[in-house]
């Protein structure tokens, strides 16, 4: 039998890849018989290929953080994934379809950190530390056939976790709890909800964080950003439209996809 190790890095290899030449690959778990903390060991692994190509570290992204999410992916446990320097969408940027398998996208609150979290924190200790926040869309690409996976596959694939577009940062509103926000394609809404179907409150989503990378001895850094979770369904992307997302009283965001 091959040890825990090798069984690791050939899956690392694998998700890594595909998410490299932007192709698509069957579910892990079809062949691979792993745990839920091995895909997280697959997932940092996979992370640690992108180091090894120069990518560095920017912060954090939760998912399945509402129910709206949690519906159309058929998975409502919360997972983490890590955000990296290869992963950045400029504001108003462009990105071309040929570098994702089957990109979505969806309407996220991130927060900017001014002090670490770890472990075990309270929604005050979590709100306190945070510096800013910005309305913020995640570009989504599971390396996954057809866009389905199990909780063991999304977990090992980073999360899906392919692009993220930061607006402007802004000073944290006293209650973030229910802002509107507003997914547009060409100017025209085509999802609409409030950062309250975020766990009731995108703080709880932080606080998550925390308490799931102690699980692993990690903790949210200083000056790292956490991508909150989508608060609607996400929504395909296709060649030549133009992506924003408002969200109350925080500005908007958006990028555009390349035609084809
Ligand atoms: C998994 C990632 C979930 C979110 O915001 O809920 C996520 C997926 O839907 O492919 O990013
Ligand atoms: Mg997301």
């Amino acid at each position: 039998m091959e040890s825990d190790m090798s069984v690791i890095e050939k899956c690392a290899e694998i998700v890594d890849g595909a998410a490299l030449g932007a192709f698509e690959i069957p579910q892990l778990t079809q062949s691979a018989d792993i745990t839920l903390e091995q895909a997280y060991a697959v997932q940092k692994a996979s992370v640690e290929r992108r180091f090894a190509r120069g990518e560095t570290l920017l912060g954090v992204k939760m998912g399945f953080t509402s129910r709206a999410k949690a519906i159309q992916m058929g998975v409502d446990d919360l997972i983490y994934g890590k955000l990296t320097t290869g992963m950045f969408v400029e504001d108003g940027g462009a990105i071309n379809l040929s570098d994702y398998v089957h990109p979505r996208c969806e309407p996220e609150l991130a927060f900017l950190l001014n002090k670490p979290l770890e472990g075990k924190v309270g929604m005050m200790e979590a709100y306190a530390a945070v510096e800013a926040v910005a309305p913020a869309i995640e570009i989504i690409d599971s390396r996954y056939e057809k866009f389905k996976f199990s909780l063991i596959d999304v977990v090992a694939d980073n999360s899906s976790s392919s692009g993220f577009v930061l607006g402007n940062w802004r000073t944290k509103p006293e209650d973030p709890s229910n802002l509107g926000m507003i997914l547009s394609f060409d100017g025209r809404p085509v999802q609409i909800g409030s950062t309250a179907a975020v766990m009731g409150n995108p703080v709880r989503s932080l606080v998550a964080a925390a308490r799931m990378l102690a699980t692993v001895g990690e903790r949210l850094e200083a000056g790292q950003v956490v991508m909150t979770g989508g608060a609607t369904a996400a929504e395909a992307l296709s060649a030549g439209i133009s992506v924003t997302a408002e969200l109350e009283g925080l500005g908007r965001v958006g990028f555009r996809v390349e035609p084809d």
